[in-house]
């Protein structure tokens, strides 16, 4: 197996959080994100969708689709569990993660790409404004939910925390400390920085 990422962006880097949080090592090849090489003919034979991660399975096929890729990998190796360990955990810790991802990534990423995009977008300062009007709604929801909780769906490190950490990473890329946004959300602010200093947070290049 292995990996066709960019390490930058963000859902290579929810993949390779849950990598490191699980312990697995599978190698990555690196994809010229900025560059446009994942809309070559090449790429596009491995992912018609023309996006990252894809992962490259040993018989030479590809899966796309961060969060198919992830639950793949969590079926093969079940061990530390990252989704959950009963059925009401799991449905639990994936609301969460749909959460992180298509209220706070979806968003932080289109902020981002309307603001300074990495990809060199234009800008599109309603896009921005709006994205920043629609934020604090999901960001209120987990401030809420995760007060008493050392991760996102309680005592351990879930798929949930790999994508939300991956969120308020790439926004920083746009200078937005996803935290801070509107009133504040001085939960989500003490998840960000612990998880930060967690092994799996650093960015092994
Ligand atoms: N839903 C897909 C989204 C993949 C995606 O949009 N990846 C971004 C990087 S985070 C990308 O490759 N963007 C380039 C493009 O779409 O042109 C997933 O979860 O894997």
């Amino acid at each position: 197996m292995r990996i066709h990422d960019f390490p930058f962006a963000p859902n290579p880097r929810k993949l390779r959080t849950y990598l490191a949080e699980k312990g697995l090592e599978i190698p990555f090849v690196v994809v010229n994100l900025p560059g446009g090489e994942h809309k070559t003919p090449e790429f596009l034979a491995r992912n018609p969708m023309g996006n990252l991660p894809v992962l490259e399975l040993d018989d030479g096929s590809h899966l796309s689709e961060s969060l198919a890729i992830i639950e793949y990998l969590e079926e093969l190796h079940p061990d530390p569990p990252m989704i959950g360990s009963t059925p009401l955990e799991r449905a639990r810790t994936r609301r969460l993660e749909r959460l992180a991802e298509l209220g706070v990534m979806a968003r932080a990423a289109r902020y981002v790409h309307s603001t300074k995009s990495p990809l060199g977008l234009p800008p599109i300062p309603e896009m921005a404004a709006a994205m920043l009007e629609e934020l604090p709604g999901v960001l209120a929801v987990l401030d809420a939910e995760i007060v008493d909780r050392p991760f996102v769906a309680g005592d351990r490190p879930t798929i949930a925390d790999c994508t939300l950490f991956a969120a308020f990473e790439f926004a920083k890329f746009a200078e937005l400390d996803v935290a801070a946004v509107g009133r504040g959300f001085p939960h989500l602010r003490r998840w960000h920085e612990a998880f930060g200093k967690r092994p799996s947070a650093q960015l092994q290049l």
